[in-house]
């Protein structure tokens, strides 16, 4: 079957104007570590490393991930040459991910003068141990005997901005660089918040019977960049094998031991070494065959096999790959919409995190689905006080979110044509907090965590609807509550009032919280009442929420299935898209003024769509299709998480051919760089929305309002047959789709549907014909 050998993406050649790229496409992250996959060879690079949740303002417009020393520094000199891919003559280069096991996998044979230099390396960083990375480089000097000199460095000049220039910043400032002995170190401190931030690294190498071939170690401080440089002699065919051993911990890392500022640096110092010796002390293939045995184990889990459609199978490994990567082990963390692959959207999380990355760990890795809920209820207090600043009551989530919960959203950004623009989604936005509700309910519905949803699910619902219910405005003429002045997910159309999408969840969230309210009552009122004392609510507040959500005003004409998306939004100017560039996305229409697009009927992605998709148990099949087809013609897809919805409605609707190529634009948006800014970072919503065109599309598979999972799947022309996994109430199933029939495995039995006919799955092997 073709899925067992699509594992990898190569780079075949090397053009350093695709550095930027391939930078993100091998980024090596860990949910804690992530290290951009830059040339080391090369000095055209964005030295890129980062760790989840280590965020710093200082002179920037708001809280970003701060970019971290650079830990990859290498360099090798042969007859005092310097071996750099930008102005030697490669005899031979090629690079690969390898997506099964984790490692990034390159070769480069260097001809310096007739000497032949090949250079074989593995990189990864470590699952199993999220503060170790490694990199072993294996050196055949091909047609000569000669020495080579080594150099080992931290480099603690990096900056955030490289892709902005006029926004350079440095973050942080070095304490101090060290001389390990052998191995460098450095410590540096993040100006405002003081996050304590240390590496080091160490090489040891042996040659091929397995002798230390080190010699004349020099330790060098060159500015505040620790440097150790040894001299290695090489014999004409003989490989000499060089193993770099990485460490990183932060002072976030060791929150809990409460230490006085001075102490702290030495502590993690301290931590940084001790792990760097038993990193040393397991050894390099030690830790490299954890960390592979780790990736089999989640690949187990997680893949998704396609059979028939090579391209597509390579592309939706890629995407869980990277999601993975993404995936924290910390409840204060989350996934910002560039993963932890480069500085796009300043490493700020949002909606994207809930309603495209979500149900992919959902049903696939749940513990992972936990811990991103928990951040936002880590993150309650910072809600709290935004929505105490708006003159709100109960918790507003930021529209874009960083360590604390306060609202980070810059003020200003440049339009379509570069011009400065005031963005006012951090103002307007209002629908993540009604989506990081759909998400707790949905994970309460899918994995039946009931002691989640008392111990923290309930009170993010009480408090997002307390925000909702202080938001709403009543209109006394009408007799209903309106939500104004918002912006709904097409971000093309600002200050609208009675967004659809906004206010159909918020009278959503509203329900929900009441629902959830008596679902408390009952199951632990005494929890129930230490929220109310905790919360300073009522039941009379809670119950008056039901009369509120039964008069949001839905913008909706009675008998009409055409929804607009917000008030006054048909009269808007209509043009239509009539050119497509060579990516397959639309092409501005001519005559066009890109900065009046709020006048226009053009969306940058869906808005009515998404909630239909949102929300589908409120929706017939024939307002599907006739919202698709009016949305899908007016939609720009100037977001990356536009194709892989109406690839799933496409889906929905009969519009198979549209759906495939949706879908193969969202597994490709970073393959081929098709948004055009994959340089910035991993499109980690769209990767979730690729599974979701897999799972919820292709599968058709959806979350009854009995909560049992139903399937009614298409396959594409070419492929034989589709197989995932879902994690189901704890029940890890089976899922192989044939164009006939569905096969599902499962260890005990669970009952679901096919094409909407209950079933009794029973433990092992069930063929049901469709
Ligand atoms: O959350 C999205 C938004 O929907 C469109 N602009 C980009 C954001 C981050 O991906």
């Amino acid at each position: 079957m073709e899925g067992e050998v699509v594992w990898v993406v190569e780079r075949k050649e090397y053009h350093p104007v695709e550095n930027l790229v391939y930078e993100t496409i091998f980024t090596l992250a860990n949910g804690y570590l992530s290290l951009r996959g830059r040339e080391e060879f090369s000095n055209l690079t964005m030295k890129g490393s980062y760790v989840a949740g280590i965020f710093d303002k200082y002179l920037a417009q708001v809280t970003e991930l701060v970019n971290l020393p650079d830990p990859l520094g290498f360099k090798i000199y042969l007859d005092n040459k310097e071996l750099n891919l930008d102005y030697l003559p490669l005899t031979k280069y090629y690079r690969y991910l390898d997506m099964k096991q984790g490692i990034l996998n390159s070769l480069y044979e260097f001809n310096v003068e007739g000497k032949i230099i090949r250079i074989e390396s593995r990189r990864f960083v470590s699952r199993p141990n999220i503060h170790r990375f490694g990199i072993q480089y294996t050196i055949t000097p091909v047609n000569f005997s000669g020495k080579i000199v080594v150099e080992n460095c931290i480099d603690t000049t990096t900056y955030n901005g490289y892709l902005d220039p006029h926004n350079k910043i440095q973050h942080y400032r070095v304490l101090r660089v060290e001389d390990l002995k052998p191995g460098v170190s450095a410590s540096v401190k993040t100006h405002d918040k003081g996050h304590i931030i240390v590496l080091a690294n160490a090489i040891l190498a042996k040659d091929h019977k397995g002798e230390n071939v080190l010699r004349y170690r020099k330790f060098r401080q060159i500015g505040d960049i620790p440097q150790e440089g040894y001299t290695i002699f090489l014999t004409e065919g003989q490989q000499v094998v060089i193993e770099k051993y990485g460490v990183v911990y932060t002072s976030r890392d060791l929150e809990s031991e409460k230490l006085k500022d001075k102490d702290v640096v030495d502590f993690v110092r301290e931590k940084v070494e001790n792990e760097l010796n038993n990193f040393i002390r397991t050894g390099f293939e030690s830790e490299l065959k954890a960390h592979t045995e780790h990736m089999e184990s989640v690949w187990k889990r997680m893949d998704i096999l396609i059979d028939g459609d090579e391209l597509a199978q390579q592309g939706i490994r890629f995407n869980l790959f990277h999601l993975y990567a993404c995936a924290p082990d910390d409840q204060r963390v989350s996934i910002g919409a560039r993963g932890l692959h480069g500085e796009g959207y300043k490493g700020h999380v949002f909606w994207d995190t809930e309603i495209f990355m979500f149900p992919f760990f959902l049903y696939t890795l749940p513990e992972y689905a936990k811990n991103l809920l928990l951040y936002r209820y880590n993150t309650l207090d910072g809600a709290r006080k935004n929505a105490q600043m708006n003159g709100y009551k109960g918790a507003q989530f930021p529209w874009e979110s960083a360590d604390d919960g306060l609202e980070v959203t810059p003020k200003w950004g440049e339009d379509y044509l570069g011009n400065p623009v005031r963005i006012w989604t951090g103002d307007e936005e209002f629908h993540i907090n009604a989506d990081i509700a759909v998400a707790l309910v949905h994970y309460h519905s899918v994995t039946g965590d009931d002691q989640f949803m008392v111990d923290y699910g309930v009170e993010v619902l009480l408090e997002t609807g307390r925000f909702w219910a202080s938001r709403l405005e009543y209109n006394e003429i009408k007799d209903r509550y309106e939500i104004r002045r918002v912006i709904g997910p097409d971000e093309f159309h600002e200050h609208v009032d009675n967004n659809v999408y906004t206010n159909y969840l918020a009278k959503w969230n509203l329900e929900k919280a009441v629902e959830y309210y008596e679902w408390l009552s009952e199951k632990d009122p005494i929890k129930l009442e230490k929220l109310k004392t905790i919360l300073g609510i009522t039941e009379k507040e809670v119950r008056s929420w039901k009369t509120l959500a039964e008069k949001v005003y839905i913008p909706r004409k009675e008998g009409e299935k055409l929804i607009e998306q917000f008030e006054g939004y048909f009269g808007l100017k209509e043009y239509e898209i009539t050119e497509w560039d060579e990516n397959g996305l639309p092409k501005w229409p001519k005559g066009l003024d890109l900065t009046k697009l709020g006048e226009t009927k053009l969306i940058k992605q869906p808005d009515v769509v998404m909630l239909l998709l949102v929300l589908p148990e409120e929706f017939t099949e024939e307002e599907m299709k006739v919202n698709y087809e009016y949305y899908e013609k007016r939609t720009m897809h100037k977001s990356s998480l536009s194709p892989s919805m109406y690839s799933i409605m496409g889906l929905k609707v009969g519009d198979t051919h549209n759906a495939y190529k949706y879908f193969m634009k969202t597994l490709l948006v970073d393959l081929e760089d098709n948004q055009g800014n994959t340089n910035n970072g991993f499109h980690a919503a769209s990767a979730g929305g690729a599974w979701q065109c897999v799972v919820y599309g292709f599968g058709g598979m959806t979350l009854e309002s009995d909560k049992l999972l139903n399937f009614s799947p298409w396959l594409p022309e070419k492929w034989q047959s589709v197989n995932f996994k879902i994690n189901y109430r704890g029940i890890p199933l089976d899922v192989l789709i044939k164009k006939d029939s569905i096969q599902i495995t499962s260890p005990s039995e669970v009952e679901l549907k096919i094409k909407g006919e209950r079933k009794i799955v029973k433990p092992g092997e069930n063929i049901f014909r469709l």
